[in-house]
């Protein structure tokens, strides 16, 4: 079951620039840092909420680092702007599959590893009306479940 907006992930040129214009115009800080070899990209997660699934939401802003990865083609036909959403879900491989049954295309086999070690998969845009729809199941440690389960021992 998708349960919150996971985060809305946004392609820009210079990550940090884009990050100082969030942290001056909104006051949004920066919760976790990282490159992605693997999706081409180096990506800063700012987080905006807790949700009432012991998740949160997260503006994902994303550069390429690489001139054959998809963001860096995206923002040579696009500019900068928003890339994709991502819908925030307990267990992906299920609802994945209950999707792919659906007739979408889900673009991988299996999930596989993105920002902080949750693990994700995406929905062909053209099947979405549009709209690149990333799933994402975040990694315990970033539940608040797990935080008062390991506070609690
Ligand atoms: N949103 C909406 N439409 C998009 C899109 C996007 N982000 N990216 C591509 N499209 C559209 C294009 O406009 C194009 O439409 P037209 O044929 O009408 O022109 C069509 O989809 C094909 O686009 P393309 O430029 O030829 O791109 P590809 O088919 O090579 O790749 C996609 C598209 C979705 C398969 C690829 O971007 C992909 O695999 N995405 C998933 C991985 C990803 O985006 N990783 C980066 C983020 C990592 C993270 O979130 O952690
Ligand atoms: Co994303």
């Amino acid at each position: 079951m998708l349960t919150r907006i996971d985060h809305i992930g946004i392609a820009c040129f210079d990550l940090d620039k884009t990050v100082d214009f969030y942290r001056a115009t909104y006051g949004f800080e920066v919760f976790h840092t990282e490159v992605n070899e693997e999706q081409g990209v180096r990506e800063a997660m700012l987080r905006i909420n807790g949700t009432d699934d012991g998740g949160a939401s997260y503006i994902q802003l994303l550069e390429p680092v690489r001139e054959d990865s998809t963001v860096a083609k995206w923002l040579d036909k696009n500019g900068e702007g928003v890339h994709h959403i991502a819908f925030g879900t307990a267990d992906v491989d299920t609802d994945s599959e209950e999707i792919r049954g659906r007739g979408v295309r889900v673009l991988y086999d299996e999930p596989r590893r993105g920002s902080m070690d949750s693990r994700i998969t995406f929905l062909h845009p053209k099947d979405c009306h549009g709209v690149l729809t990333e799933l994402v199941t975040a990694a315990a440690s970033h539940t608040s479940e797990y935080s008062s389960a390991t506070t609690s021992h």
